[in-house]
């Protein structure tokens, strides 16, 4: 088979996976378990099955996001229209609050499903304890390493874009160079819907670096590359000035295939925080200062409580 009939035999493996689905509705899902809920971020994180689904293996876990997506700017005017109705719930002098129920196309909400859902993909999205690990480089070497080696987040779903097996309609850029190019498209976490809410990730075309902790000065060019194309192809595409993104790398990340995420600044995205996110400008000028910078500094990240990789650093007598 040609890498073309290769590459469209694998899509149509795809869509029969996903038709099989049937996911037109959750018509027969049952809940099995709420793994987590966050009123601010108006999220809930959802374990079940398709029970009625007679085409798939009934045993099989999803796991489900549901996730209520901020206003936009744009769809406000059709929002306040007559097609939004009201229900008074109380008044009082000049103040009025009511449920309104507008029109369906603007009261999505996003909804994400991992089906068949894997035990790591069920413990991610688990309400649990995090805890600080500080790892020196040694600890990646003797323990983090190795542990990657045995067990990770399969890395497909970046293949697949890599290759154009999936995603293909959704690319917002690409460099196709193969040691600094990369490919930048909406994260599954934006629905595109509004700005304000933007997240992209830039995957690299190479494949053999999987996290901050590989990179050293051979990689400026590809890194560079990322930082000045990506903040170019927002501007033009969503008119998002540079000073309004935050680009930076997970540590340690879910995929270890090395990537970027790029998000609105004024958007508080998930995994932000100290301890998680390190700004590709900052990777970049510690590079220039000490060529291995990312082979000598201990990095403190989070991990959950019943993570594999805290139970190692435990094991180690680390924790
Ligand atoms: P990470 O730092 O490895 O993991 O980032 P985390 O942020 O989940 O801890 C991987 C990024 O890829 C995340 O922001 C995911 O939302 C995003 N992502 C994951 N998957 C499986 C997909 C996918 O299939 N398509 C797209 N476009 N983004 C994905």
């Amino acid at each position: 088979m040609s890498s073309d009939q290769e590459k469209i035999a694998k899509k149509r493996k795809l869509d029969e996976e996903t038709e099989q689905k049937g996911l037109k509705s959750f018509d027969g899902f049952t809940v099995t378990k709420v793994l987590n809920e966050n009123a601010s971020s108006k999220s809930i994180f959802l374990m079940g099955k398709f029970s009625k689904d007679e085409t798939v293996n009934k045993d099989k876990d999803a796991v489900v996001i549901l996730e209520k997506t901020p206003f936009s700017e744009e769809t406000v005017g059709s929002l306040l229209s007559s097609k939004m109705e009201l229900s008074l719930q109380m008044q009082n002098d000049i103040y009025g609050m009511f449920d309104g129920y507008p029109d369906k196309e603007l009261n999505g909400v996003k909804t994400t499903v991992i089906y068949p859902a894997t035990e790591r993909h069920i413990l991610k999205y688990t309400a649990q304890n995090i805890n600080l690990i500080s790892e020196t480089y040694d600890d990646y070497v003797n323990i983090t390493l190795p542990y990657l080696k045995s067990r990770q987040f399969s890395v497909q779903w970046v293949y697949n874009i890599l290759d154009k097996s999936a995603e293909a309609e959704r690319i917002v850029f690409e460099d196709e160079d193969k040691e600094k190019g990369f490919v930048l498209l909406p994260d599954m976490k934006w629905d595109q819907k509004q700005v304000e809410n933007l997240y992209l990730i830039a995957i690299c075309h190479r494949r053999d670096l999987m996290s901050l902790r590989d990179l050293n000065d051979d990689h400026l060019p590809l890194l560079k590359n990322i930082q000045q194309k990506c903040i170019k192809a927002v501007e033009e595409k969503f008119s998002v000035p540079p000073r309004q993104l935050r680009l930076y790398v997970h540590y340690q990340p879910s995929y270890y295939h090395f990537h970027v995420h790029i998000t609105h600044l004024k958007f508080d995205a998930p995994g932000t925080q100290v301890a998680k996110a390190y700004l590709l400008s900052d990777v970049i000028e510690n590079i220039e200062m000490v060529g291995n910078y990312y082979q000598k500094k201990t990095i403190t990240f989070t991990q959950r409580e019943n993570d594999g990789l805290l139970l190692k650093f435990r094991e180690a007598g680390k924790l």
